[in-house]
């Protein structure tokens, strides 16, 4: 047992150390060759290979020509069409600039935008073949933002729950209804506020939101709550959580009775029951929390009270979701 198990650690810190030489003593025979050829070139030229990159991009997170998750919506679309001409040919496009300049600055290059020769170089290093998170891009050059904001677009930072729990695809109508068990705003304005949150989501997704007939329960029960309300998670009193929603197809979507709740806050101890309820819906609908801060489903205000349009991160996550 003994002699067995030492040869067997012989035998495989000897693969280990002829593993690791390789790396390090010359790059790797086949790994991403290709991209040698590539260097120095930059926009505007066509070069034969050059869609090997873009694949190698894409499949690194960078560059994304629109293969996903946009088909409800003709306006995104268009674009997604045009795109999806360049996405296996050899033309250096603005797109594929754009996914240079992030990798550049994900691996802190100079940004040039072009395949000048550290870029190829580090390329060309055998590397891990999870994506990688280009989160940071963003905030290390503002800047170019705005110059190059479709390499930023794609970056998801959305998530869902555990599990992914989603509204069967075939139900795209949902109702709701509202009960509560707490007197806090009139039946009226909550019906307002919640019509027009649902309305932000109904236009970027598959989904029609319709109030329920009186009397009947919708998919999903709105409805203020204070303290202990029997479902596992009761409220904290003013301050601590605001309201809370349950990962479909539970359908609960319960406001804190004890939060100083306004239509129309002015300052940062009134609460926005709009924009809380724009936040929850994307509960309701799968949507946990997103590391953008300018998303309406991240975690916590800045210094806003009211923030009631759905961001970017929010419709790609929300589409995502619900794309097959
Ligand atoms: N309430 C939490 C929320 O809905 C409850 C919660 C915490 C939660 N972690 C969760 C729900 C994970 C689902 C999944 O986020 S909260 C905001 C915001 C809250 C916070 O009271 O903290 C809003 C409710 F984003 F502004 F901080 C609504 Cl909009
Ligand atoms: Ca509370
Ligand atoms: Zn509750
Ligand atoms: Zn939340």
């Amino acid at each position: 047992m003994a002699p067995n198990l030492s040869l067997l650690l012989g035998v495989f810190l000897l693969l280990l150390v002829t593993v690791q030489s390789k790396n390090h003593t010359k790059p790797p025979e086949k790994g991403f060759k290709f991209l040698q050829h590539l260097e120095g070139h930059h926009k505007g030229e066509t070069v034969k290979g050059l869609h090997e990159l873009k694949r190698y991009l894409e499949k690194f997170g960078y560059l994304n020509y629109g293969t996903t998750g946009t088909h409800h919506h003709s306006k995104t679309t268009t674009t997604t069409m045009s795109n999806l001409n360049h996405a296996n040919d050899d033309e250096f496009d603005d797109l594929l600039e754009a996914a240079v300049r992030a990798y550049q600055s994900n691996y802190h290059l100079k940004v040039t935008g072009s395949l000048d020769s550290e870029t190829i170089q580090e390329m060309m290093l055998p590397r891990c073949g999870v994506p990688d998170n280009i989160v940071n891009a963003t905030n290390s050059f503002p800047s170019r933002k705005m110059k190059h904001p479709k390499v930023f677009d794609m970056v998801a930072q959305y998530t869902f729950f555990p599990g992914m729990p989603r509204w069967p695809l075939s139900k795209t109508r949902l109702t709701y209804s509202f009960q509560s068990s707490a007197q806090v705003v009139g039946l009226q304005t909550l019906r307002s506020v919640c019509s027009r949150a649902f309305q932000k989501w109904q236009n970027v997704s598959p989904f029609t939101f319709v109030e329920a007939p009186q009397g009947a329960t919708g998919d999903i029960v709105i409805g203020f709550h204070r303290g202990n309300h029997n479902d596992g998670a009761p409220f904290d009193g003013s301050g601590g959580t605001l309201a809370h929603a349950f990962a479909p197809t539970k359908g609960w979507f319960h406001y804190d009775a004890d939060e100083n709740w306004s239509t129309n806050p002015t300052s940062m101890n009134q609460i926005d029951l709009e924009s809380v309820a724009v936040h929850e819906i994307g509960h309701v609908l799968g949507l946990g929390h997103s590391r953008d801060r300018n998303a309406i489903m991240f975690a916590s205000y800045s210094h806003n009270p009211i923030r009631r349009d759905l961001n970017t991160d929010d419709i790609q996550g929300i589409r995502a979701l619900y794309s097959s």
